[in-house]
């Protein structure tokens, strides 16, 4: 029979396997589950407390804001602006940094997060989740935390991870080696580790991309796109929630590719990108390639971009070995 672990006894059991570490980490990624799992009591019960709906607010990248995404924003905020582990903090909610209170010390980490990654869909009960990603700061100790300890790539993550509030809440976390899998029991509100090191099969059955767009794509993704769904690619499915972090959790899962390509809809010439690379596609990308994936923007690996803006977008390509190069011998023309 499988041992019984929560995050906590598998944070310190990580910790002790480096000597050198402080015990900062550990505690900050404890005060984080903490919040995961007050927001995960709102989101499950929403509907009963009328905080469906929207505000009436846009956030930085312009997406409508909802009562639940600002209980997410608020949660986080309240739990980790005093703890003494951040610098500084950097949210899809929020248009700038959001700093650290001068009345409480500052710490070496900076964290990076989409307090409710998908919540659009939120009044439907479709799956959403908050995304999370924690750098190690630049700039000196004890100062404020600067735009520069944020714009980092995903590559120097010290963790990263996501919680997801579906049909169970399940927190899937890497502090850079393996990835790991906790759900909740709410029960006893402990996070019990039930997908101990997650492996990405190396080729799926599935591809996840939203079509509603196929006609503003770069030619080459339709043609990876119909060849997909032909008899030649041998019988794929396609299963796209429009809820990044559930699309991306069941291809982590089940394998296969989620895409969300350049679209040129509203700019035929330089077109656009949707999903924001701080706080979705870097952490993404950092934990489906430890898991043994890969996550790409078509051209670079997403790990590898430099971010120069907060809510920086960019092309996401992200799944399965096989089926990641699949896509990219299309994308460079080879197919
Ligand atoms: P579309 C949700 O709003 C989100 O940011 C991601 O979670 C999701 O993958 C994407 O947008 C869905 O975008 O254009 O398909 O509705």
């Amino acid at each position: 029979m499988r041992k019984l672990v929560n995050v906590q006894r598998y944070l310190l059991d990580t910790e002790r396997q480096h000597p050198e570490a402080s015990g900062d980490l550990t505690s900050l990624l404890w005060d984080l589950t903490l919040a995961f799992k007050l927001i995960s009591a709102e989101v499950n019960k929403a509907g009963l407390v009328e905080l469906y709906g929207e505000i009436g607010d846009e956030n930085a990248s312009g997406d409508q804001v909802t009562k639940l995404d600002m209980f997410a924003q608020d949660t986080i905020v309240r739990m980790m602006d005093h703890g003494g582990h951040l610098c500084c903090m950097a949210s899809e909610e929020e248009r700038e940094l959001i700093a650290i209170p001068e009345r409480y010390p500052k710490g070496k980490y900076v964290l990076s997060y989409d307090p409710l990654d998908g919540s659009s869909n939120i009044d439907a009960n479709v799956s959403v989740g908050t995304i999370f990603a924690i750098h190690q700061r630049k700039s000196p100790d004890g100062t404020d935390g600067v735009l520069d300890d944020v714009l980092q790539p995903s590559r120097d993550l010290v963790a990263a991870g996501y919680v997801i509030y579906g049909s169970s809440t399940m927190l899937v976390l890497s502090t850079g080696e393996t990835v790991d899998g906790f759900t909740l029991d709410p029960g006893v509100g402990e996070f019990l580790l039930s997908h101990p090191n997650i492996r990405i099969p190396k080729r799926g059955k599935i591809y996840s991309v939203n079509e509603g767009n196929s006609h503003f794509w770069k030619p080459e993704v339709g043609r990876y796109v119909d060849w997909v769904k032909s008899p030649a690619a041998g019988g794929y499915k396609s299963r796209y929630i429009g809820s990044m972090i559930a699309d991306v959790h069941r291809t982590l899962l089940y394998g296969g590719i989620f895409l969300y390509p350049r679209t040129y809809r509203r700019d035929p010439v330089n077109g656009e990108c949707k999903l924001r690379l701080l706080y979705e596609a870097g952490p993404m990308a950092y934990l489906v390639e430890r898991a043994g994936g890969v996550a790409t923007t078509g051209t670079t690996p997403i790990i590898d971009l430099e971010p120069t803006e907060l809510h920086e977008r960019c092309e996401v390509a992200i799944g399965s070995p096989d089926d990641v190069a699949d896509y990219l011998a299309f994308i460079h023309g080879e197919r």
